[in-house]
């Protein structure tokens, strides 16, 4: 049995809480104050409505749910209800100012530390095994990288550093690996601090299929690129080509065409567009028109989480492409300690038992499939946080960017967003049938 005990739980919960404030301190204390009251682009909040935002959900989940406090700020709420206000409304909202913002988030968090010293981890479903801890350190990690996001669209200089990950040799393996058909388990029973989307654990046929041992690379998608793959709607749905059109894209978000040269904008900086490295900002459309000009296609979300769990050795699911193990820096790309995927072929130590590379970590991978419950969904603890987004509105991506943290990301966790978004952290890997 792989169960942590309560005290590890406990420690693991006070660590994640830490590591997601420090990140959020960095995120917010970078840029001076006008930067955060601003709104960089209108898919975004101000930085220092996901500062009171973290601090306010916080303040709802473990001190009034968890430990029946009263509420400290009741007026703030709403301004801090995602629900209530549309991103582009909130720079007009009554916000909290940064110092005040600060403050509270860190009054709320003083005595979340104390409810935690002393809490059950047990009897309800709530607190059992510390979900609830976890449910929000997650939260946090999920809007630092939100906060990210918005550095990255941000104009003026460049305000985050972090180290180039290591060099590698171009990645010499085979482009694809075949995974076997059969029933493999999907999703999970027993993470503890899994989200409701992720659950239950259950099983699903899923047929032989060959997938990218690597995410698309930059060189890769430049070859679609300059093939006019965005001039030819053969390769595009209906709706993508809409887009595309309308909008007139022609290139992955942030690229620009200069003297024959694509450069990107990166935090800031820019730079040349670095072949070896897995395609970044790029919609759901142009991931599944790029598949359709390379003569495959985007993988199921079934069939990426087989690839990332299923190790045909042992006939079972893993919480990783790895193993059982947490994630290290040898797996894995993640938690925002560089500021962009590694090139292609990276962590050897992370691949997969069929030898399939960065599925955790690097870019989130844009999967063919719509955000639905698994069978015997629950919504936990409320039905924002996924079963109001179930339906085809949704696509779903898998496996976490760089800018993701350890807690949040696993084997089954999934993220979801609307099909024509790019600012986010995105790429993808390509799959086909076995018979195609
Ligand atoms: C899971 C990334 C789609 O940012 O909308 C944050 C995470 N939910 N606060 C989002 C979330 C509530 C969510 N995503
Ligand atoms: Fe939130």
């Amino acid at each position: 049995d792989l169960a942590p005990g309560t005290e590890t739980l406990r420690e693991r919960a006070v660590t994640s809480l830490v590591t997601a404030r420090d990140r959020t301190t960095l995120l917010t204390e970078c840029v001076d104050e006008p930067d955060l009251t601003a709104q960089h682009s209108p898919l975004m909040s101000p930085l220092v409505w996901d500062l009171a935002h973290i601090g306010n959900q916080e303040e709802q989940w473990l001190l009034r749910a968890v430990a029946g406090q009263e509420a400290l700020r009741p007026e703030i709420d709403s301004l801090y209800d995602a629900f209530e206000h549309p991103r582009a409304e909130r720079p007009r909202l009554p916000l909290l100012p940064p110092d005040e913002a600060r403050r509270y988030a860190a009054e709320v968090r003083g005595r979340a530390l104390d409810v935690l010293e002393s809490a059950a981890f047990d009897g309800t479903r709530l607190t059992e095994a510390g979900f609830a801890f976890g449910m929000i350190a997650q939260h946090e990690q999920q809007h630092d990288e939100t906060m990210l996001i918005t550095h990255q669209l941000r104009k003026g200089p460049q305000a985050l550093t972090a180290p180039d990950p290591d060099p590698v040799p171009l990645f010499a393996g085979p482009s694809e690996v075949l995974v076997p058909g059969g029933p493999f388990t999907m999703g999970t029973s027993t993470e503890p601090w899994a989200l409701d989307n992720e659950r239950p654990a259950h099983v699903r046929e899923v047929a032989p299929f060959w997938i990218d041992t690597t995410p698309v690379t930059n060189a890769a998608y430049l070859a679609f690129v300059e093939d006019g793959g965005y001039r030819d709607p053969r390769w595009w749905t209906p709706e993508g080509w809409a887009h595309i059109r309308r909008n007139s894209i022609t290139a992955p978000l942030f690229w620009r065409l200069d003297g024959g040269q694509w450069l990107r904008r990166r935090f800031g900086l820019t730079e040349v567009v670095p072949p070896d490295e897995p395609v970044l900002h790029v919609c759901w459309y142009e991931a599944d028109a790029y598949a359709r000009w390379a003569g495959r296609r985007l993988p199921t979300e079934a069939e990426w989480e087989k690839a990332a769990r299923y190790d045909p050795a042992g006939d079972r699911s893993m919480r990783y492409p790895w193993g059982d193990a947490d994630p290290g820096p040898e797996h894995a790309n993640l938690g925002q300690r560089h500021l962009r995927p590694a090139p292609a072929g990276s962590y050897p130590a992370g691949a997969s038992p069929l030898g399939v590379r960065q599925l955790i970590g690097d870019v989130w991978e844009w999967t063919a499939s719509d955000f639905l419950p698994y069978p015997g969904f629950q919504a936990f603890p409320y039905r924002e946080y996924s079963e109001v987004f179930f339906g085809s509105d949704y696509k779903v991506l898998r496996g976490g960017s760089f800018a993701v943290d350890p807690v949040a990301c696993r084997g089954t966790f999934r993220n979801w967003d609307y099909p024509i978004r790019r600012q986010i952290f995105s790429g993808f890997r390509t799959a086909r049938s076995e018979d195609v």
